[in-house]
């Protein structure tokens, strides 16, 4: 089945074979790391005194910070801490696959040396190195995909500004307007500074954001998506490049085809996977995406790793998110996090790579399955009281079924009536209180 943004995309038209080839390293992939690094780390959640709920990375906008003060961020952003090889390690061990880490956010500081900007971390600190260049070598050598997320809405391009009650008009906004001519500008901007991420950086995927704004239509994201691939045309494209993902929700609207090669939830996983569609549930750890310090409502490792089968049982990859600090130290509580996924992925991670969703009809009551060649992969969260897992029926028998770190051990099972699935009998001890792997294997 193709999709939406194949179709969308005569200038770049593929077939369905080619499609699948160029999707595949990130369909195998399943997790990956997202990073939230930029000017926001130094307020850190805090301006004047005051704090607030909401995201580190927009308090730009909600303290209403004008751009000429929010620019003196600059000179305390000396990330002296910042290890490119660590951070590419703490990733790999977590059992991440790629990196997606902010070359622009919403409040226009470019985390490398923009060349049509001096509003960039080598001109505009006293750090006065490109941190990305490191970090794109190190994921290479490391063996993960490199990746970038730029945002369209741009709080301190000149021709942009801000009509809102109450509001600087330079300070950030949900929206922006553009100043007459200020949208050609701009565009030309955007496209130079993704010509040097794409040729300076080799990014395995553009993550666009912040394409909700009034002046971008969706042939402009048709447009940007082809100028992209033309830069490089194996890169993934996110879907926030055009109109039509469906707000946080993310994935994309069906009314017409839309550019962008994968849906984007944010903050949630969808109720169930959709067949032919790719997308990606991006997460917090905490509440914030860009470092707040004094955010500590941080997820148990059991909700992480739980989150991570859910979204692979229904057929997603998970893009989970750390906000360096200032010094560009990734906070204790995350790297201790990553870790225990880790620790998981190391015993369990061939029920995650690679795997395609659920093959049952409805969601297992005690837990979640994935699918890979001839072998289903239980999960199984609720480790039953009496030794017996009772499992529906998929339309396939099962030839051998065993616990992911006993291959060798089957295990007892029996076939109930033709359509009323199975029992499997287990140990009485769950290996894992957070979820245990049964593989079955097919006929
Ligand atoms: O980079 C992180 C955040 O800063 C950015 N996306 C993640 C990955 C982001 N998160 N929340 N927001 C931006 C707030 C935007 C919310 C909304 Fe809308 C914009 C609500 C209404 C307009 C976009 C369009 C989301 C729903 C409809």
């Amino acid at each position: 089945m193709l999709t939406g943004a194949v179709m969308a995309q005569p200038a770049t038209t593929e077939s369905k074979a080619q499609h699948d080839q160029r999707m595949r390293w990130w369909r195998e992939a399943r997790f990956g790391m997202f990073i939230h690094w930029g000017l926001y780390a130094v307020p850190a959640g805090e301006y004047n005194g005051k704090r607030s709920d909401r995201i580190g990375e927009w308090i730009m906008e909600w303290a209403n910070i004008p751009r000429a003060d929010y620019e003196k961020f600059t000179n305390d952003f000396n990330p002296v801490k910042f290890d490119a090889k660590e951070w590419v390690r703490i990733a790999r061990d977590a059992g991440m696959k790629y990196i997606v880490i902010t070359s622009k956010h919403h409040d226009g500081f470019a985390l490398y040396d923009s060349k049509v900007s001096n509003y960039d971390i080598v001109d505009a600190t006293p750090y006065h190195r490109d941190p990305i260049k490191e970090l794109a070598a190190e994921a290479k050598k490391q063996g993960l995909v490199f990746c970038f997320y730029y945002s369209i809405l741009d709080w301190h391009y000149p021709a942009a500004y801000v009509d809102a009650p109450g509001k600087d008009p330079t300070a950030g906004n949900r929206t922006t307007k553009l100043r007459p001519g200020g949208k050609e500008e701009y565009l030309k901007y955007m496209k130079a500074q993704l010509r040097e991420l794409v040729t300076q950086y080799d990014p395995g995927v553009l993550w666009f954001d912040g394409e909700w704004q009034d002046w971008w239509t969706e042939e402009d994201g048709k447009a940007l998506y082809a100028y992209v691939r033309s830069l490089k045309p194996g890169i993934i494209i996110n879907n926030r490049v055009g109109r039509g993902r469906e707000g946080m929700k993310g994935l994309s609207k069906t009314d017409q085809t839309y550019a962008g090669d994968f849906g984007t939830p944010e903050q949630q996983i969808p109720p169930s996977g959709l067949p032919g569609v790719d997308w990606e549930s991006c997460m917090t750890m905490n509440t914030t995406w860009g470092f707040k310090f004094y955010d500590d409502k941080w997820k148990s490792p059991e909700v992480i790793i739980r989150n991570l089968i859910d979204i692979a049982s229904k057929g997603g990859n998970y893009l989970l998110n750390v906000g360096p600090t200032k010094e560009g130290l990734i906070p204790a509580p995350s790297v201790e996090r990553l870790a225990a996924v880790g620790a998981w992925m190391k015993i369990n991670g061939d029920s995650i790579y690679a795997t395609t969703a659920s093959p049952f009809s409805n969601q297992l009551s005690f837990g979640r399955a994935t699918s890979k060649g001839d072998r289903i992969y239980l999960h199984v969260f609720d480790w039953p009281a009496d030794g017996k897992l009772t499992v529906p029926s998929f339309g396939k028998e099962i030839k051998r079924a065993y616990l992911l770190i006993k291959p060798k051990s089957p295990l007892k099972f029996q076939h109930l009536d033709p359509a009323g699935g199975f029992t499997i009998e287990l140990p009485a001890q769950a290996p894992d209180p957070i979820a245990s792997v049964v593989v079955l294997e097919t006929k």
